[in-house]
């Protein structure tokens, strides 16, 4: 008999929320879980930050020596023992990695939600290195900051370099759930009627009136739980080497990092190597990872590092400070918008380790739709609800998936428990990066290549919140 110890949840309350779909869940294979290391503790809690000069009641995903998330080594085991210390349900999907599709976190499709007090235990080979993080993928809580970065070190990792995680939020004083209400409420729906547009856009329109971006607005940006009237500011050295690990958990904005003065060295994107990009300048769209490569000048001077919101002024950062160096008060706006984000730098990048070429066995065309006068997104004009059935893949296909962005918003797309290799930009083929999370802006075809490898039920969706949860999500299944 198998043991059942993939995702133990210990509440009976939590046991009543079972999905539906593929039934109980199921077990590791014998011998996985057998490693003697202790298990990390992960426990969701509140905590007061302030912003603006005010307290905000937020979240925060810590270990008990209130390390928030984890880093861990390529080769070892995920074990975490995840206890929810906050009064609601939640479930925390670990972004990027390939788990057994039960210890996914994703509720209703992986499992329930933990109940207030309850606790789930993860237990699963980690197969590559690389910048990942953790989220709340419970109702809205990722706005709150339910998430956490999770870094895997490997052999990127140079002797000497000055490792820097850069966590990227978009923060409101508003609860999510009136965010989520005021948007369906008017939001776009007025901006669509002064646009005089109908409720179904196309292509055409997508590319003639130009993007719609940030259709949720902020009090603040916030970099390390910072805003740049009180950044953080980090110690580096002279001449010294700095790893940037950059990780968007913003909810809903996109960015692009601007690195000023310093030229970085674009090493990987969501975890996985990229062929070097030299640039100091990097969009980078809402659950997406940059690693950087910095090297600093000799002289002593504070080097601000930037994130820029898109089609906006408004910008948030960090201060290296290289030696004695005086550091300057940095607006939180800049003197020029910076544009919506592209596909430029996707063009350009092309995977260190790209997929085997092979023919795709199948092809799932994903056209992203939405009614914005009334708030609901969808995929092939289907808002996600527990009905919809998955979408059919048998293991060991090589599986393309053309995604045709219908709308005049820019999506990030994301599927859950593989990673993925851009392969195709309206209609131009190139062995592009590997990752988990592309950008499809308005009017754009973009294709990505993967392999059925990890059976299960998994997730696929949008990873602006409020688009997700109005339902641009679908599944897919396979045994
Ligand atoms: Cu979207």
């Amino acid at each position: 008999m198998l043991s059942r110890r993939a995702l133990l949840v210990s509440t009976p309350a939590a046991a009543a929320v079972r999905p539906a779909t593929l039934g109980a869940q199921t077990s590791l294979p014998p011998g996985s879980g057998e490693s003697t290391s202790p298990a990390t503790i992960l426990q969701l809690q509140r905590r007061t930050i302030e912003v603006n000069g005010k307290p905000s009641s937020v979240f925060a995903i810590r270990q008990p020596d209130g390390t928030s998330g984890i880093i861990t080594e390529v080769g070892k085991r995920f074990r975490v023992h995840l206890e929810n210390n906050i009064d609601q349900p939640s479930l925390i999907h670990w972004h990027g990695l390939t788990p057994p599709w039960q210890q996914d976190g994703v509720p209703g499709i992986s499992g329930p939600p933990i109940a207030p007090g309850g606790s789930a235990d993860y237990d699963f080979p980690l197969r590559f290195g690389g910048t990942f993080w953790m989220h709340s993928h419970q109702g809205l809580q990722e706005q709150s900051l339910m998430l956490a970065p999770l870094i895997i070190h490997d052999g990127r990792d140079r002797p000497g370099e000055q490792e820097i995680v850069l966590m990227l939020n978009d923060f409101s004083f508003t609860p999510a759930d009136e965010i989520f209400a005021g948007l369906k409420k008017s939001g776009n729906g007025l901006k669509m009627a002064s646009a005089a547009a109908s409720a179904a856009p196309i292509l055409g329109m997508a590319r003639a009136k130009g993007p719609d971006l940030n259709d949720v607005k902020y009090d603040a940006f916030l970099a390390n739980d910072r805003t740049l009237a009180d950044p953080e500011v980090i110690k580096v050295e002279p001449r010294g080497h700095v790893l940037l690990r950059v990780i968007n958990g913003s909810s809903m904005s996109n960015y692009h990092v601007d690195l000023g003065q310093l030229k970085g060295e674009l090493i990987a994107v969501d975890g996985f190597r990229t062929a070097p990009v030299i640039g100091s300048r990097f969009p980078i769209a809402v659950a997406q990872r940059l690693d950087i490569r910095l090297t600093l000048p000799r002289e002593p001077v504070a080097h601000p590092v930037l994130a820029v919101l898109e089609g906006d002024r408004r910008q948030t950062g960090i201060v290296l400070a290289a030696g004695v160096a005086a550091i300057t008060r940095i607006p939180d706006t800049t003197g020029t918008a910076s544009p919506a984000l592209t596909l430029d730098l996707e063009h350009r990048l092309r995977a260190a380790e790209p997929l085997k070429p092979r023919k795709a066995d199948r092809v799932h065309t994903l056209n992203l739709t939405g009614d914005m006068a009334r708030y609901i997104w969808s995929i092939n004009n289907v808002a996600w609800n527990k009905d919809v059935p998955p979408l059919p893949i048998a293991k060991g296909e090589r599986v393309e998936l053309m995604m045709i962005n219908q709308t005049k918003m820019p999506h990030p797309m994301h599927l859950h428990g593989h990673e993925f290799q851009v392969v195709e930009i309206d209609g131009r083929r190139f062995p592009g990066a590997v990752r988990d999370t592309v950008l499809v802006t308005p009017g754009r075809r973009v294709m990505v290549a993967f392999d059925a490898n990890n059976p299960g039920l998994w997730a696929f969706h949008c990873h602006l919140l409020y688009h997700l949860d109005a339902g641009m999500f679908t599944t897919f299944r396979y045994v």
